[in-house]
């Protein structure tokens, strides 16, 4: 039997991701998308499958979270064996602009989901994976972070989402459903959205070094994070929903690097070396040396990085390292991807593009380049 799946936040990097593991799989993938005034599938176009075809196995279903009856509807509809709750808000600086939005996609949201499952009788057939964050532990009460680690969560997302794990799991105890939590800490890859730290690094520094965007403007350099790759990540939500019994995993790399140090791996893959001075808002990065041809507009000397208090948030997640161990010894999962891998690949992608635009640039098409902020 064909095994029916339902994403939520199918067309965000983890959702492009799982569904074509999925499908690679041979299950049949239902995804839910938002409506928007402009197109938003670019990560999964390359998948898509035309629905006048009866053979079809990618599906795509107007929807929103904020919305009950359109869940219910497409989870009536669609009966699916697994759903992968991944939509939300899930950037944590914007959710201390939206607050009562992300409290309402991603916690309420939640809740929508596994009542509608409820509401259906479907208890019994359908699995239940709840993407959860790293971000919960926040203000850390134990280094490394394990499943067992006290939470502390540190802006409204992180308590939106600390909402969605702790009702996953009371699904789960209260009515014998099969729901899990994975708690997964950064992963990213050339599908993040550009306004992530890592991407707004990789697609930054390659324009600048293509001439196209004039500095990088960061918030805490400081910051470290346990990053992975979220292709390693969306093999792992897959295979918590095969177990026997249902469980919380923490899924992480067990190792940790600084924002400052993803901005020297991805200034070095393009040829660039710099150097840091200054303290706190004064604090910049200039160019010591260029090697290589994928940086013709920077010259030694010049300035690729400033500091921007805009982007510091009004409270800060300073370090996370997660411990993955559970994960390892339960499932045999480890990451495949190193972070500096990652980051190669990242700037082999934003490279790419810059040079195209570059190239039009100079024969006189000059396309506007929306700054990552
Ligand atoms: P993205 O931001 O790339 O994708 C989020 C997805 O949710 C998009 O498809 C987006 O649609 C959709 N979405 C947003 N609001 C709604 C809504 N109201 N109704 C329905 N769908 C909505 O996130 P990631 O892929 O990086 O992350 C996936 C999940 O994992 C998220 O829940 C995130 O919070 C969580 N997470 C992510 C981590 C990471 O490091 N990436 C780590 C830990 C947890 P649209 O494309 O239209 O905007
Ligand atoms: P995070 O990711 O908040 O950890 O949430 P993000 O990449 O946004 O920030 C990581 C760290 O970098 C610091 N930082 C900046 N961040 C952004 N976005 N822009 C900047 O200019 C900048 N300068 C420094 C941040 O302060 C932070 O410390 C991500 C999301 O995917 C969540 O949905 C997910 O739950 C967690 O990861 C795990």
């Amino acid at each position: 039997m064909t095994k029916r799946a339902l994403i939520t936040g199918v067309t965000g990097q983890d959702g492009s991701y799982l569904a074509e593991f999925l499908l690679e799989k041979g299950y049949e993938v239902h995804g839910i998308k938002r409506r928007a005034s402009s197109f938003n599938t670019s990560r999964i176009d390359h998948i898509y499958q035309d629905p006048h075809t009866d053979r079809a196995r990618f599906k795509l279903h107007y929807g929103d979270l904020a919305d009950t009856s359109n869940l219910t509807r497409i989870l009536r509809e669609v009966e699916p064996d697994e759903v992968y709750n991944l939509g939300a808000q899930s950037h944590v600086a914007v959710s201390f602009e939206a607050p009562e939005y992300t409290a309402d996609v991603d916690a309420i949201g939640t809740l929508r989901l596994l009542e509608a499952i409820r509401f259906l009788g479907l208890e019994q057939k359908t699995r239940f994976y709840q993407a959860s964050t790293s971000e919960l532990y926040g203000l850390v009460q134990e280094t490394p972070q394990r499943e067992t680690t006290p939470f502390h969560p540190r802006s409204p997302y992180a308590v939106a989402k600390m909402y969605a794990y702790w009702i996953t799991v009371n699904y789960r105890e209260a009515y014998g459903l099969y729901a899990c939590n994975g708690i997964l800490f950064n992963h990213e890859s050339p599908r993040r959205g550009e306004t992530f730290v890592t991407r707004k690094i990789t697609r930054g520094l390659a324009n600048i070094a293509q001439g196209l965007e004039p500095c990088l403007y960061m918030g805490n350099i400081d910051s470290l994070r346990d990053w992975g790759h979220a292709k390693d990540y969306v093999r792992m939500q897959w295979m918590m929903l095969q177990q026997d019994t249902p469980e919380d995993f923490v899924i992480a790399t067990g190792k940790q690097s600084s924002v400052r140090e993803f901005i020297i791996w991805s200034a070095a893959e393009l040829g660039i070396e710099l150097e840091f001075s200054g303290k706190g808002v004064d604090e910049v990065a200039t160019v010591t040396a260029i090697n290589g041809d994928a940086a013709p507009a920077l010259r030694v000397g010049d300035i690729v990085m400033r500091i921007d208090p805009r982007y510091f948030r009004p409270a800060e997640v300073d370090t996370l390292l997660g411990d993955p161990t559970k994960a390892k010894e339960k499932l045999g999962w480890v990451p495949e991807i190193t972070a500096q891998e990652m980051c190669a690949e990242m700037i082999e992608e934003d490279l790419k593009t810059a040079r195209r635009h570059a190239l039009l640039k100079e024969h006189g098409y000059d396309l506007p380049v929306c700054i990552g902020e």
